[in-house]
């Protein structure tokens, strides 16, 4: 590896000064971050080696049954993030309620609140396809010294300084956003370091991809049907490849890097369709854009909806911004 190839830890230092509140203690967090990666990522690649991946039965708050390893990198992920200075509160996808963290003082003095999709696509694990985490991080709204409320974590995905997911796949990799484009790491595992490997990531203003469950199709709104046969016609550029692997960040991680857009509607059977608002589609949301992309519900951005609950489900269409905006024209077209 040549000496001029920036590590993930080199990067955040050096970039520190482009954060809003620029007292180190995001990096810090983002750091944190890193860390906790590397040691679930030790996990979830020996997952076909031992007994670790068989479903622990328990089942989360979305009442899906819960897998040995969600519930490791959800408890990594808050001892990481609980041990530091930095975080008030935590809310993961795996967590009834959120959690507050009083701070080594206890007097409640840290900033900010992360929540977290600890392992998203665990179902994946099993048959060794790619998983991945997420993360989504805000300043609280409340005054410091006081502890941390529902409000903090009910903000609009556009309030979130970084966001961020790391994809454990064939390669390792870290992807995030401060709010000044996004950058992609890969974990060299022979030494723990991840470099950078995916300098300012743009996504293409359209590209040849849909990514949906297909199967669901009889359940899905007459615009995303009507979308859906648009992309199969034959015409101009079309018809578009389908790629589905049922692994959020998979999934979105190829389409930035190739261009297309992901669905995952509402359907029959799931008025707000299946994803987490804020542990899943706002980061996402803030990534996209942050690459160029577009993120929306079929007829509002997603940062810009205001959350009512933690667990909150919602439509997500995201990706390419003139694949996005076409779907939205199917949808609106239908009402
Ligand atoms: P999870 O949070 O329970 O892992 O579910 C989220 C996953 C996403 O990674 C993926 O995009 C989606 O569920 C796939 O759902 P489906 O199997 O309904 O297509
Ligand atoms: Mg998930």
């Amino acid at each position: 590896m040549s000496s001029k190839v920036q590590t993930l830890g080199e990067f955040i230092i050096g970039n520190q000064s482009e954060f809003a509140y620029s007292t180190g203690e995001l990096s810090r967090l983002i750091n944190s971050i890193r860390l906790a990666a590397k040691v679930v990522n030790h996990e979830v690649n020996k997952a076909g080696l031992v007994d670790i991946t068989g479903a622990v039965g328990d089942t989360n708050i979305q009442g899906e049954e819960q897998q040995k390893l969600d519930v490791y990198a959800n408890e990594k992920f808050i001892q990481t993030l609980t041990n530091r200075e930095i975080v008030c509160g935590i809310a993961s996808e795996e967590e009834d309620d959120f959690i507050t963290i009083k701070g080594h003082n206890k007097d409640h003095q840290n900033k900010y609140v992360v929540l977290i999709d600890p392992l998203d696509g665990s179902s994946n694990i099993d048959v060794n396809i790619s998983v991945g985490t997420i993360f989504s991080i805000y300043r609280r709204i409340t005054p410091e010294g006081t502890p941390v409320t529902l409000k903090d974590f009910l903000q609009p995905g556009r309030n979130q300084v970084a966001a961020g997911y790391i994809m454990y796949g064939t390669s390792t990799m870290m992807v995030y956003t401060t709010g000044h484009g996004v950058n992609g790491f890969t974990l060299n595992p022979a030494i723990g370091t991840y470099y950078l490997s995916h300098p300012n990531i743009k996504l293409a203003e359209t590209g040849k991809i849909y990514s949906i469950n297909e199967g669901n199709y009889i359940k899905f709104p007459q615009g995303v049907k009507n979308y859906l046969k648009y992309c199969q016609l034959e015409e101009e550029d079309r018809p578009y490849t389908s790629r589905y692997i049922g692994s959020l960040v998979a999934d979105i991680h190829r389409n930035m890097l190739k261009g297309g857009i992901y669905i995952y509607p509402e359907t029959s059977t799931a008025p707000n369709g299946k994803l987490r608002l804020l542990y899943e589609c706002n980061p996402m949301a803030m990534i996209v854009e942050q690459a160029g992309g577009k993120a929306s519900d079929g007829f509002t951005r997603i940062l810009d909806i205001q959350p009512t609950e933690l667990h909150q489900r919602v439509p997500f269409f995201c990706g390419s911004k003139k694949m996005v905006e076409k779907a939205e024209e199917f949808m609106q077209k239908e009402g």
